[in-house]
């Protein structure tokens, strides 16, 4: 209860902060993307991970409200980064089922797309299986309204959820991004290597982009690197960053 009633308030005391994963590309060594990560500093708690918030974010609704939050600080920051000249990145923002089902969340990412004088086509939402299977039909036609604004969209986490395979040829996604748990028994459990080979070839034959996460050594690098997938994001590149790391990563580490 008593975070709850800290939760409610954080927002307009300001206690949010986005920390950033690079996605990086091992065939040219340059970052794709930076997927921005929400973090609490709670003030006796100190900084909270979003599996402390986030479930009770969402079941209190307060996930609205951060989740708008969220997106527009994405968006500022991004703003910034460009006009520092880190050009030909793209910025990553997850999104909560909730967030599609209770707000009209292209008119959400349309203004703070407008608001910081954004194109859309810098922009890739995560979702997860789990919104896909709510209502298929709503989605896709939300799906197909942030692609004609230019928004990429990925499927977070994929492969860990329970959803059908079928629905993935009439959603306008634009990339799977490998769950974790499959990358992490890399090349410990040959069912984990067999589950993201089919993954990889899935994608390469519908023609949706990849990227795998939890990328923390050399030999799941080299393996995924070798079946074609050649976007990672994990450990072995960088930590989730705090702005003031990022700054440092775009300047090569100094
Ligand atoms: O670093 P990490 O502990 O940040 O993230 C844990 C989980 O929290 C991931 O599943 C991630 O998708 C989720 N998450 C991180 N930031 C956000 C956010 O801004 N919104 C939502 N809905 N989920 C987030
Ligand atoms: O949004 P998503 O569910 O993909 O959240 C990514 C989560 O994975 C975050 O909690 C992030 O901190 C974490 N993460 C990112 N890279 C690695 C990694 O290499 N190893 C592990 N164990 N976790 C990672
Ligand atoms: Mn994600
Ligand atoms: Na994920």
């Amino acid at each position: 209860l008593q975070l709850e009633q800290t939760l409610y308030k954080a927002l307009e005391k300001r206690e949010f902060v986005l920390h950033y994963q690079p996605q990086v590309n091992i065939n040219t060594g340059k970052i794709t993307s930076m997927e921005a990560l929400i973090r609490w500093n709670h003030p006796e708690q100190g900084l909270l991970y979003p599996n402390k918030f986030i479930p009770l974010a969402e079941e209190t609704g307060l996930i609205i409200p951060i989740g708008g939050w969220v997106i527009d600080e994405a968006c500022r920051q991004y703003k910034l980064w460009q006009q520092k000249g880190y050009s030909d990145i793209k910025i990553s923002v997850n999104l909560s089922p909730n967030q599609f089902r209770n707000q009209d969340i292209v008119t959400v990412v349309k203004q703070a797309l407008d608001r910081h004088n954004l194109n859309g086509h810098w922009l890739e939402l995560e979702i997860t299986e789990s919104i896909i299977m709510q209502n298929v039909d709503n989605i896709i036609s939300i799906l197909h309204e942030l692609k004609r604004n230019g928004i990429k969209v990925s499927i977070d986490d994929f492969g860990a959820g329970y959803s059908s395979l079928s629905y993935l040829k009439r959603l306008p996604v634009d990339r799977l991004k490998i769950d974790q748990s499959f990358v992490v028994d890399i090349p410990v459990d040959p069912n984990a290597e067999v589950i993201t080979t089919a993954i990889i070839s899935l994608a390469h034959n519908l023609g949706i982009g990849l990227v795998a996460e939890g990328v923390e050594t050399d030999a799941q690098a080299s393996f995924l690197k070798n079946r074609g997938c050649e976007i990672m994001q994990g450990y072995l590149f960088s930590r989730p960053l705090p702005v003031s790391g990022c700054d440092k990563l775009f300047n090569g580490g100094k």
